[in-house]
């Protein structure tokens, strides 16, 4: 399977630049590709890239989405002075040209074009192209919003062309809406867009009533749009978590796309003048993990706006440390989205409803603008993160005040998550028999005898434990998890000849080492009991048996039936466990396939992929020595250089989803991420 990340980039293209006054194009600025540069070299970033030479975009690349005419205006602007210059920049809104427009517009098409080719020949795995000018409000005929010519769009067709491609899937995560991109493909079913943006019912730029969520594509491509309107500033990380979990991801990977490309705009990031947002840096490393689980791990980023330079280089630093498959940070802030963000989820999923497997028992129709009723009666609830880590932020002109209030913000703030890196990613404790169907990049953990594992499990079932080939085992397993907690390594796993055993015992060690908050998901029968105290673990059981428990908020079973062909466990992981995960935000993570766990291969990789995003990427994974077909899988997964096929979305099964719902309903108060329907949610506030 490929490797590597490749980073594409010319300082070329800060010389395109604006040549006299307008408040309008004056943040779209050179030095936001240099800084976003520096800040690479800074972290020592670039040096891990496989770095790429720019290309120009042939005319025939640009003609894939623009028209000869209007190729042929931006042609002329590069012989043009000033005032013609300025002339011809005013037929469009919201752009400017330079002599050296036409030039860097060419290379900002073929860097992403150099990009998709290195990631679908297998040279990298991924990759980003930092391009200027944007692309993605430029259209056929016109250019738009500092846009020239549509990077992403032209990108999409171009790989359709060259490689193929039945499904490509585009997220646009800048603050504007790519409309653009979404005129390009308004009718076609083979590429699924999806974007979200600043919208404020319509008062926001662009101001189309085509951006709303009801804009679902048309014709053959009806089901292939998706709009998530923000109608408030603030909205933060977990609003943007929620939207991916609740929104965009069911619907990913229901899509199934070959290729996934990324309109990656940083104006969604706090302390953006336009946006006025709070996602911090962080946020955008789990936004880009969950997309790398998808189209085995092809993905294709390309820079589109930002425009506060310090908050726009550390998160460009925290995509590319996350598509090098460095751990994640965790995310900053109460972990709840705000009413008006599960409102926009809400009124999504009602709008797709009718062309999703997924939404099929999605019981809601949309409501229209309750958080804004709700607010003019005087209800002052404000989003949740940006007002948590940094002073309320005051929608309207971007003042210098705030530009330097979150440069100072951020220099603290990168300071904490900056994780160092340990130097052996994953250790394992397998017999030796199974060694060899390891990576090659994994330790073996020849077991640490100290007392103090000892006397972690002399205080369990002494018989069990008396045989000597258990006893190893579980050793090597607790020297495996003591790593971890000791960040030594960032993650490990281990066989057990009692899953059940193993996982009270690690636990039990977790206590011992005084981790704050352990999660446990376990897959299959437990015969064993877990001392749940005061919220240090959060046990979430897949079983097909029914509960003997009745669930709580640590203690929670999901009656779980699965087809092992097909995968009908997306809608368990993104619609409950990672969201209970993610309002959790545990320390460490265990993982168990347990005794007759039903998920088989494609489960279980789907839940250790996307619960890696969790607890700083620490997580054990237990594997029964029944389920040792899992092995290489598991063990791939955890090294990070093979992105496992998850299988095909199921049709699912009503009493799944019927089950969901009601734990959903139950457990929304107390695990916040779960919400995704604005009718529950304001009926209980
Ligand atoms: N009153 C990108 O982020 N603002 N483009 C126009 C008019 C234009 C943003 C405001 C913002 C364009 C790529
Ligand atoms: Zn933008």
């Amino acid at each position: 399977m490929a490797s590597g990340t490749a980073l594409v980039y010319d300082e070329e293209m800060t010389s395109h630049k604006l040549l006299w006054d307008d408040p309008i194009c004056n943040i779209e600025v050179p030095e936001r590709l240099s800084s976003c540069f520096e800040q690479l070299l800074h972290y020592n970033l670039v040096e891990r890239c496989i770095t790429l030479p720019v290309r120009e975009g042939t005319e025939d690349e640009i003609m894939l989405v623009h028209s000869l005419d209007y190729l042929e205006v931006v042609k002329r602007t590069q012989v043009m002075m000033e005032e013609e210059l300025k002339k011809t920049s005013a037929d469009y809104d919201s752009v400017y040209f330079h002599p050296t427009t036409y030039r860097c517009a060419k290379l900002a098409v073929g860097a992403a074009l150099e990009l998709v080719d290195a990631v679908m020949s297998g040279k990298t795995r991924n990759g980003m192209a930092l391009v200027r000018p944007p692309g993605h409000h430029s259209q056929r005929n016109a250019a738009n919003g500092f846009c020239i010519f549509n990077n992403v769009a032209i990108a999409a067709k171009y790989a359709q062309r060259k490689y193929g491609l039945q499904r490509v899937l585009i997220v646009d995560w800048d603050v504007h809406h790519g409309q653009g991109i979404q005129y390009q493909f308004d009718e076609d079913p083979s590429v699924l867009y999806f974007s979200w943006h600043r919208f404020e019912h319509q008062q926001f730029w662009p101001s189309l009533s085509e951006s709303n969520y009801d804009a679902v594509g048309q014709g053959k491509g009806r089901g292939f749009n998706i709009n998530v309107p923000w109608n408030k500033v603030g909205m933060g990380n977990s609003d943007y978590i929620a939207v991916f979990l609740h929104v965009l991801l069911p619907l990913a990977f229901e899509f199934d796309p070959e290729l996934v490309l990324v309109s990656a705009g940083y104006d969604s990031g706090i302390g953006d003048p336009e946006g006025h947002m709070s996602a911090t840096p962080e946020c955008f490393s789990h936004l880009t993990n969950f997309l790398m689980r998808l189209a085995k791990g092809k993905l294709c980023l390309v820079l589109e706006g930002g425009y506060h330079l310090r908050s726009l280089s550390e998160s460009v630093c925290m995509t590319i440390k996350t598509l090098l498959g460095d751990p994640l940070p965790c995310l900053s802030g109460a972990m709840a989205p705000c009413l008006s963000a599960v409102e926009s989820i809400h009124n999504v999923r009602a709008a797709h409803k009718p062309y999703w497997k997924c939404l099929k028992y999605e019981d809601s129709s949309p409501l229209q603008d309750l958080s804004t009723r709700s607010n003019q009666m005087g209800d002052t609830e404000t989003t949740s993160t940006g007002t948590q880590l940094l002073s309320p932020q005051v929608a309207g002109k971007a003042n210098s005040e705030e530009v330097v209030r979150t440069d100072r913000f951020l220099e603290l703030h990168m300071k904490n998550i900056m994780l160092p890196r340990p130097p052996v990613k994953t250790v394992v404790a397998v017999d030796e028999n199974d060694s060899h169907m390891l990576p090659a990049s994994v330790q073996t953990e020849k077991g640490m005898d100290t007392k103090e594992l000892k006397s972690t499990i002399s205080g369990f079932d002494a018989e069990l434990v008396k045989e000597e080939k258990i006893f190893k085992s579980l050793m090597n397993m607790l020297a495996v998890l003591d790593k971890i907690i000791k960040k030594e390594v960032t993650n490990g796993l281990a066989v057990s000849s009692i899953a059940s055993l193993s996982c009270a015992i690690a636990l039990k060690h977790c206590n011992n080492l005084k981790v704050p908050k352990v999660l446990c998901v376990f897959a299959g029968d437990r015969d064993m009991k877990i001392d749940l105290d005061d919220g240090k673990v959060l046990l979430i059981n897949i079983s097909t048996k029914q509960p003997e428990e009745t669930n709580t908020k640590y203690n929670i079973s999901l009656n779980w039936k699965e087809d092992v062909e097909t995968n009908n466990f997306f809608s368990a992981v993104l619609g409950f466990i990672l969201p209970v995960a993610y309002s959790y935000q545990p320390d460490l993570t265990v993982v168990v396939a347990g005794p007759n766990q039903s998920l088989g291969k494609n489960g279980i990789s789907l839940l250790v992929s996307l619960l890696q995003g969790l607890a700083q990427s620490q997580i054990l994974v237990l594997i029964q020595e029944t389920e040792v077909t899992l092995l290489q899988d598991i063990a791939k997964t955890l090294v990070g250089d093979f992105t496992p096929y998850f299988g095909t979305h199921a049709p699912v099964l009503r009493q799944n989803i019927q089950m969901l719902k009601e734990l959903r309903q139950q457990l929304q108060q107390e695990w916040k991420m779960l919400q995704c329907s604005a009718k529950v949610s304001i009926a209980e506030r």
